[in-house]
């Protein structure tokens, strides 16, 4: 589990098929077109030859300032926690609502495996990375810490989150620690022409599975203090009917689905 192979050739890819394709399909083409080798360079000199527990939450700096400049997501942001299938299906690459992973700054390392190594010919780790430092949390989280709190601090108006109300790995829907809760909602912007107005949070529940937390339960109910206090509108709905529907595709057979079955077949 070191570096992902063809890491260079895979994200110059995804840059020109980003820039080149998707985005004149449905993705905002409201910013200029970017250069992906001077992306993939700045990324590169930032992380090649670097010890992997060394890194901190400013190494990627560069990186996200340039490849998210520009960047105002405008009430079509959606995040998740939990549910990163379904949110991607729903959000369908930008079409519907924009995640992180459809910026063409987190797109280019969706999935992908990396790390710097110092006495190395190539600069990375091919072999095997760390991904768990002792003495430096930061380490672990500088790449996709940095990549929510700068897409965060770029959203405005309403804005989506997807929980999911039935975890079967026994953590809550809203959990201090997750990267929601530590990178995104902290850095909502409050005043200005990109304050975010309205947090509409939409909890998932999975045909079949028990229900664990709905709206006004536990862990949410956390989540809905610090969404007040924060002085945001408030609104959270259990299993919204786009949503629902989505999730019964997976699972047509649930009792969950059965009202479904029968007004498709009424329709
Ligand atoms: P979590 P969270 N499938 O689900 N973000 O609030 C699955 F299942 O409890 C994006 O901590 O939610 N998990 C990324 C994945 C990473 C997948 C971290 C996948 N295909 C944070 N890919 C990202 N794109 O990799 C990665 N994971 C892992 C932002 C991931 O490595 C998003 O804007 C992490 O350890 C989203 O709103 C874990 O799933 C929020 O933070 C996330 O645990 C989700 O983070």
């Amino acid at each position: 589990n070191g570096t992902t192979c063809g890491l260079k050739e895979i994200m110059l890819g995804r840059c020109y098929q980003y820039q080149y394709i998707q985005r004149g399909l449905y993705l905002s083409n409201t910013t200029a077109v970017k250069n992906c080798t001077e992306l993939y360079e700045l990324f590169e000199s930032e992380v090649r030859f670097k010890p992997y527990c060394n890194m901190n939450m400013s190494t990627y700096e560069k990186y996200f300032q340039r490849a998210l400049e520009g960047v105002h997501v405008i009430n079509r942001a959606i995040f998740w926690s939990g549910t990163y299938a379904i949110t991607h299906t729903y959000s369908a690459h930008g079409h519907n609502y924009i995640t992180l992973e459809d910026t063409l700054a987190a797109n280019m390392l969706d999935g992908l495996m990396w790390c710097g190594k110092e006495n190395d010919p190539q600069g990375f780790d091919y072999v095997s990375c760390p991904n768990n430092c002792q003495d430096n949390r930061w380490a672990d989280l500088a790449f996709w810490g940095l990549a929510s709190k700068t897409f965060a601090e770029r959203v405005a108006g309403e804005i989506y989150v997807v929980l999911n109300g039935s975890r079967t790995d026994g953590r809550p829907s809203y959990r201090n620690g997750s990267y929601f809760a530590e990178f995104e909602l902290p850095n909502f912007q409050r005043t200005g022409p990109y304050r975010v107005t309205k947090i509409n949070i939409l909890v998932l529940h999975t045909p079949d599975l028990p229900v664990v937390e709905r709206c006004g339960e536990k862990s949410i109910i956390h989540l809905e203090h610090l969404i007040r206090d924060a002085q945001f509108e408030y609104i959270c709905i259990d299993d919204p009917d786009e949503l629902l529907l989505i999730m019964c595709g997976d699972s047509w057979g649930a009792r969950e689905c059965e009202v479904a079955r029968t007004a498709l077949r009424r329709a």
